[in-house]
């Protein structure tokens, strides 16, 4: 199973009923295993438009990909090949569901600009998009890259910084964090200001957190509270 998720449903319906709520289950997290659905995202149970899915892809509309910019270095590029969709997402349980806010800083494809309204706050009534990419996934969430994230980090400075392809330590890199992002795509998962308004974002911080977690647990008593130092870019606003 890529996502787990009957253990919230089970929660769930313990809660509900007031019966068969085991201890085990109360608090799990449903999650999206990267590493599984890097050859063919679109395959994946979280994304091929089953019903028990998060959606499907975006509709296909052909572009030449996206060109990301670094944070803090605005002249170094990220070029990223196109996905399959990058249109409206017509199948599965958020088949033609809207999104309000925004965009804020999304990015376009074929250039390195982003594309913001005057009021992103005002409601900017769209479909939701995506744009599922096995070639950023291939590159930056397999499961390579989370053991060696995982393995090769001792301290947690080091631990976000190659998570999250901090410019201060890897350039041209997205990291699994950013990897992710980008794997789902579109409107307004191709916008860090405003991508939980897809309902994945969800799936993908849970695995965000859950290898933090493992990371963890491989010497907790020295990872239980330690803290990164913190990158601000005014660039980014
Ligand atoms: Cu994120």
């Amino acid at each position: 199973m890529v996502i787990k998720v009957r253990n919230p449903l089970r929660t769930k319906a313990g809660f509900h009923h007031g019966r068969d709520a085991h201890k085990h289950d109360i608090g799990t997290v449903p999650y999206w295993e990267w590493g599984l659905d890097v050859r063919n995202p679109a395959a994946s149970p979280v994304f091929d438009g089953s019903e028990t899915s998060l959606g499907g892809n975006g509709e296909f509309i052909p572009h030449s990909g996206m060109i990301l910019t670094e944070a803090l270095n605005p002249d170094a590029l990220i070029p990223l090949p196109p996905g399959t969709g990058g249109g409206c997402v017509r199948t599965g349980p958020f088949a033609n569901m809207t999104v309000h806010i925004g965009p804020v800083a999304l990015a376009q494809y074929g250039t390195s600009n982003t594309t913001s309204v005057a009021n992103p706050l005002d409601d900017n009534a769209r479909c939701l998009k995506r744009d599922l990419n096995a070639g950023v996934a291939s590159r930056f969430t397999t499961f390579r890259n989370t053991t060696s994230l995982i393995l090769r980090n001792q301290d947690v400075e080091h631990f976000q910084a190659i998570m999250q392809a901090d410019p201060r330590y890897v350039h041209g890199e997205l990291g699994v964090h950013g990897g992710g992002h980008f794997t789902i795509g579109g409107d307004p998962g191709a916008d860090p200001f405003i991508s939980p308004g897809d309902p994945a974002f969800f799936l993908h911080h849970s695995q965000i957190d859950r290898v933090y977690w493992i990371w963890q647990m491989l010497d907790f008593p020295n990872r239980q509270v330690s803290l990164p130092s913190l990158l601000l870019d005014a660039t980014k606003g």
